[in-house]
């Protein structure tokens, strides 16, 4: 019957449109929540990859706060931060703490790495500071990061600590990040400009990409 025929094809076609939601689903519950407890520190990281750039941090480190809600903001990633550590030492286990369990959360969000971009850059500009960061899921730790401050301290936050953070991020998250800061005269614009075009890069790598589909975008088959 033409009709019986019709509603059958319709039904399965409601199937499969429930199935493809259910699946964007579980594609989009892309969040990890992580504690981390050391003599050092005491750290808890939230993400959310799909988030709407939300940043809550309380981590005793005003300018790093600042540099976590450029990330979360231009990544587009809901990210909250607790920390407390041992600042009265140096900022040092901290910073770095943060930039491990950070990268531990992003691992976790990302799972089998099924149907994301992977690769992801960014250019950002302030003023005359400009930066480039690349960045790859590739399962392996790798961080090369060319950045010249004309100071040792933006306010009371010594800048050496970046590269800590961006190394225990790496380290943890289990990627290539390429961070090259190509001109700037002045340290806050240069360190600001390098967490914004994290943030892009990041975003642009952890996006799905619709052709990529349910596989893993490697030759290996796995990230
Ligand atoms: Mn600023």
């Amino acid at each position: 019957m033409p009709s019986g025929l019709f509603m059958r094809g319709r039904d399965t076609g409601i199937l499969g449109t429930l199935l493809e939601r259910a699946s964007r689903r579980r594609m989009s519950a892309r969040q990890a929540s992580i504690k981390r407890d050391t003599r050092e520190t005491r750290i808890s990281v939230s993400l959310d990859l799909d988030g709407t750039g939300k940043g809550s941090f309380q981590t005793g480190l005003p300018f790093l706060e600042h540099m976590l809600d450029q990330v979360a903001r231009h990544g587009l990633f809901d990210i909250e931060v607790q920390a407390s550590g041992d600042l009265d030492i140096d900022a040092h286990h901290t910073v770095e703490d943060i930039g491990i369990v950070l990268g531990q959360a992003f691992a976790e969000a990302l799972g089998d790495k099924k149907g994301i971009t992977r690769y992801g850059h960014a250019y950002v500009p302030l003023d005359e500071a400009l930066s480039r960061v690349v960045i790859d899921f590739s399962g392996r730790p790798g961080l090369e990061y060319r950045v010249n401050y004309p100071r040792a301290r933006i306010g009371g936050f010594d800048v050496d600590l970046v590269h800590e953070f961006f190394q225990g991020f790496v380290n943890a998250g289990q990627v290539t990040l390429h961070i090259d800061n190509l001109h700037g005269i002045n340290s806050h614009h240069i360190a600001e400009t390098v967490f914004k075009a994290f943030g892009r890069a990041a975003r642009m790598a952890v996006s799905p990409d619709a052709r990529v589909g349910d596989s893993v975008p490697s030759t290996k088959g796995r990230l």
